[in-house]
């Protein structure tokens, strides 16, 4: 595709002054209109008389200009046109649940995702909720009261990449989640039940986590829902794990402490990574990231 689109920038030049013409013809006159094309010079440098030269492609204009530029033109545009239906069917491709949902895919459960701007046949596998809140949610991170259970107490590099089983209990990763969260407006739900069947929910308008280089940064904001915000204490926090202490605790580090991994500060309001504690209090949580949607909450803050 590239090719003809570079040929056809060629032919459409070769009409086009030349920067080193090489000798100038001893009969060459000034105002010729045609005297510095590639032809010409070539015909003038060949011996040809300025006259000649000039009255003979005089004669060649009316094809070139009249026939094959608007060829050459319309080609060009149709090598265009399939450039553009190529771009915007790889742009269609869904960025995350949300995307999905727009797009008529209602269903719950493991989609293919394509998050990574600049990267349109990278896709990842991820679990899509439908079912709460308007749907469009991309769950990023689950536990369950299931009989097994993942651990969660893990180093750095498994939170930066991911871990646990996608359909049940699981974490899906530092690196995914700065994307999912940088390349569009991203909202966070966190669903939370205890033993005896009790739910509580946190929303907040704002969700982004930064790169690598500022260890996964949280951002939060406008909070809503029954749970109590238990995260805009850790807004700004960089994420800790057991093996990598970056919370602001002076004397030890606050993962080791709390049994997870989190955005920690000194240390925390919650640790939904945290020791899952048998018995009356949480927690079973699931958090979810999603676009806006509704018409509300989509701006920001
Ligand atoms: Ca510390």
């Amino acid at each position: 595709m590239m090719l003809i689109l570079l040929s056809t920038v060629g032919l459409a030049m070769a009409g086009e002054p030349i920067s080193n013409p090489g000798p100038a013809p001893a009969t060459s006159q000034p105002g010729l209109h045609i005297h510095q094309s590639l032809l010409s010079n070539i015909l003038l440098y060949s011996g040809y008389s300025d006259t000649c030269v000039a009255s003979a492609l005089d004669a060649c204009n009316p094809i070139s200009e009249q026939h094959q530029q608007p060829a050459l033109i319309q080609e060009a545009k149709e090598v265009l046109k399939e450039v553009s239906v190529i771009v915007n069917k790889l742009e269609s491709r869904p960025r995350h649940c949300k995307d999905l949902l727009d797009s008529g895919d209602t269903g719950s459960g493991l989609r293919l995702v394509y998050p990574y701007p600049g990267q349109p046949h990278h896709h990842v596998t991820v679990f899509c909720d439908h079912t709460v809140d308007g749907g469009g949610w991309t769950v990023f991170q689950r536990r369950t009261n299931d009989s097994i259970r993942q651990d969660f107490y893990r180093t750095w590099i498994e939170y930066k990449l991911g871990f646990g089983d996608i359909e049940s209990d699981f974490w899906l990763g530092l690196d995914l989640l700065h994307v999912l969260t940088s390349t569009t407006l991203q909202r966070l739900r966190i669903d939370l039940a205890d033993y005896e069947g009790g739910e509580r929910w946190a929303k907040y308008g704002f969700f982004n986590v930064g790169s690598d280089e500022t260890k996964y940064r949280l951002s939060v904001g406008r909070y809503s829902g029954d749970a109590g915000d238990a995260m805009e204490y850790h807004h700004g926090a960089s994420f800790s794990t057991h093996d990598q202490d970056n919370d602001i605790h002076d004397t030890y580090n606050c993962a080791e402490k709390k049994r997870g991994a989190w955005w920690y500060k000194d240390c925390s309001k919650s640790s939904l990574n945290g020791y899952q504690h048998q018995g009356t209090l949480i927690q079973a949580p699931t958090m979810r990231a999603s676009t806006g949607h509704n018409g509300a909450a989509t701006a920001t803050p």
